[in-house]
């Protein structure tokens, strides 16, 4: 049975990659790509994705099996986010989700599931924060929202906080409105797939704390685990550069102090050794 169903899915899938290689659409469905469907309005109250709309155009139709077929053939552009393609909600993005919308479009098959990206819940993601009190007093950094903006502050009035410290959205947010400014943009996918070392790298060991720099401060990489009972953030540890240093030894602790770098602070100063 499971064979007989494998068979007839990659007949359907076959007939539109001839289809759409040819520029030709199904006559009988009385569709086109230029027609303009609300097969299945967005739910903006779920994080702003839609599954099944790979081509984020807010509408789920036959634009988005095309999307989904250059991508997963043609190497085109993947969605953005990835998970937004997942239209039948098992995970992965691949030959099963055009598969999946044709069906529910020209088959009456089931409509695209209503969950398949994890929703991000915190605002503030990773932030790297930079305090020194060596020459005068220096608390300036900057961080990553759910967004994916990357947003720089400084000249922060407080007395620099140590990298360990839980917070709420209000202390984050005070901190973070001196002299604000947006420094980057992070596309969706680059972002959940950050967003997702975050818990591997929690469970990463620290190394011991070692002197470094003198006079430098204090360089703290981190990122959040955020609790949305409480409201609270509290701080991973990635990386520490400066008077001292210390390392999170997990990979992805690793590979995300690293690509914070490449946001800002590119050379950070007397890492670990
Ligand atoms: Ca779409
Ligand atoms: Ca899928």
């Amino acid at each position: 049975m499971k064979n007989k169903k494998y068979v007839a899915k990659n007949i359907i899938l076959c007939t539109v990659v001839i289809l759409v290689g040819a520029s030709v659409l199904p006559i009988s469905s009385g569709y086109s790509t230029t027609d303009n469907i609300n097969l299945y309005q967005k739910d903006s109250s779920y994080n702003d994705v839609l599954c099944g709309d790979a081509n984020n155009d807010s509408l789920v139709n036959v634009g988005d099996v095309i999307y989904l077929i250059n991508y997963v053939f043609k190497g085109a552009p993947a969605p953005d986010p990835l998970c937004q393609g997942d239209a039948n909600g098992d995970g992965e993005v691949n030959t099963g989700d055009p598969v999946y919308l044709i069906t529910y479009i020209f088959n009456g098959g089931k409509p695209p599931v209503t969950t398949c990206c994890d929703p991000i819940l915190q605002n503030i993601l990773f932030e790297v924060c930079h305090v020194n009190e060596a020459w005068g007093h220096t608390f300036e950094g900057f961080y990553v929202d759910k967004t994916g903006n990357a947003y720089s502050y400084s000249d922060v009035p407080l007395p620099g906080a140590s990298w360990d410290e839980t917070h709420t959205e209000e202390t984050l947010q005070f901190r973070h409105s001196y002299n604000q400014q947006l420094i980057g943009t992070i596309d969706l996918n680059t972002l959940y797939e950050k967003y997702q070392l975050i818990q591997p790298a929690s469970e990463g060991e620290l190394s011991d704390r070692v002197i470094a720099c003198m006079d430098y401060g204090q360089q703290y990489y981190v990122a959040y685990q955020y609790d949305s009972d409480s409201g609270t953030y509290t701080p991973v540890l990635l990386h520490d550069a400066g008077d001292y240093a210390q390392k999170n030894f997990a990979e992805e602790a690793e590979q995300l102090f690293e690509w914070l770098q490449t946001i800002d602070y590119t050379n950070p100063p007397c890492t670990y050794p």
